[in-house]
């Protein structure tokens, strides 16, 4: 075995035990062990090997869990490696099998169908970069929650997580629709593949948290509420800056963004209450409200003084538990600004103690935006 993997197995999970029986290999009967190793570092295995038993020798051996680490090349041209499945020599997929009950992403080949065929390489090495970076992305957004909030996929029950890519010519739509993220590639003008944003990925896949959490209705300020969420999430898994779409958003002009959390209004976003939007468009204008709350979010992390408030900054890590914690807690499909503020106020005060800075500083942030 330690040949086979190329690696010296100090522990096996299961203790390895011989049972003797007749198998049958290339039209051949044995008289043969069959063995079962199991372990997991360096890296985990589950072989089967079948020993003749009268000479010893390997008759046949097999590796059970196939899945591996791919290496391929992002959008940006960036190297990444993520996990895959191993299904021959010359044929992997993308298909994630180490985290919940998977990751798998798909390709729509330009068609508008959902989710189109499993996305698969000949030798591992991945080039298609709008379908490299949907699969690490939303690796990487279930790393943040699992390891930040101990939550287990969307549905903290290890939900399937499904991604197709190359949905469409051209499209310029990145959506959650209740099963599936789904990524256009944009038109090459207004955007590049929306896939090669992490914020982007992170942003749906709060929505899939959110409805089976929070379930915020999509309108007006509950609908705000569901996009900042999906907005905050995903500057804190997108954790090197406060915008919302910078790598894919109008790919010849740099330093732009679709939005921004610390200063909303660069977007035309507003960033206080006084100045929300009160018509119907885009249901109540739920990704223009967002930005109040959004300031509120960023304040509370980074600190400053916002319309004569001077809000003491608790971090990003802090924020996000109280975020976390509100949405998965106290928020519910109705809740509305006023409740946010409650909600993350109720949720500082659980998880830092009621004279906290950070109970201080989320009552500073609201007040800050106009919340009460
Ligand atoms: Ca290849
Ligand atoms: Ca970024
Ligand atoms: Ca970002
Ligand atoms: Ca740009
Ligand atoms: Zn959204």
């Amino acid at each position: 075995l330690e040949d086979e993997i190329d690696a010296k197995v100090e522990k096996f999970e299961v203790k390895p035990k011989g049972k003797l029986y007749v198998y049958i290999h290339e039209d051949e009967s044995y008289l043969a062990y069959e063995v079962e190793l199991n372990f997991l570092d360096p890296q985990p295995g589950r072989w089967k090997y079948f020993i003749d038993a009268d000479s010893g020798d390997v008759i046949n051996k097999y590796n059970m869990l196939h899945e591996i680490t791919g290496t391929g090349t992002g959008v940006l041209g960036d190297t990444k490696s993520f996990e895959v499945t191993k299904v021959s020599n010359t044929n992997y997929t993308a298909k994630d099998t180490t985290r919940g009950k998977g990751i798998e992403t798909y390709n729509a080949r330009n068609r508008l169908i959902q989710p189109g065929t499993l996305g698969s390489d000949s030798d591992n090495n991945w080039t298609d970069g709008a379908l490299v970076d949907a699969h690490a992305h939303a690796q990487a957004t279930y790393d943040y929650y699992k390891n930040a909030h101990n939550r287990n996929s969307f549905d903290n029950k290890g939900a399937k997580i499904i991604s197709t890519v190359h949905y469409g010519r051209n499209d310029n739509r990145a959506f959650w629709n209740g099963v599936q993220i789904t990524y256009g590639d944009g038109d090459g003008r207004l955007f590049r593949p929306f896939s090669a944003g992490l914020d982007v990925v992170a942003h749906e896949l709060t929505h899939a948290v959110t409805e089976r959490t929070a379930g915020l209705i999509y309108e007006n300020e509950s609908g705000a509420l569901n996009e900042s969420m999906s907005d905050i999430f995903a500057a804190m898994i997108d954790n090197d800056d406060w915008l919302i779409g910078e790598d894919v958003y109008t790919p010849e002009t740099p330093g732009d963004a679709l939005r921004s959390l610390e200063d909303p209004t660069v977007a035309g976003d507003p960033d206080h209450y006084s100045n929300r939007y009160i018509g119907p468009a885009d249901e109540g204008g739920v990704h223009t409200n967002s930005g109040i709350n959004n300031k509120a979010a960023y304040l509370l992390a980074e600190g400053g003084t916002h319309s004569g408030v001077t809000v003491t900054g608790i971090g990003r890590n802090d924020t996000a538990k109280i975020y976390y914690y509100a949405l998965t807690n106290y928020l519910n499909p109705n809740s509305n600004f006023s409740a946010m503020r409650q909600a993350a106020i109720q949720s500082a005060t659980v998880l830092f103690g009621a004279n906290s800075q950070q109970v201080e500083s989320v009552k500073d942030a609201y007040d800050a935006i106009g919340v009460q």
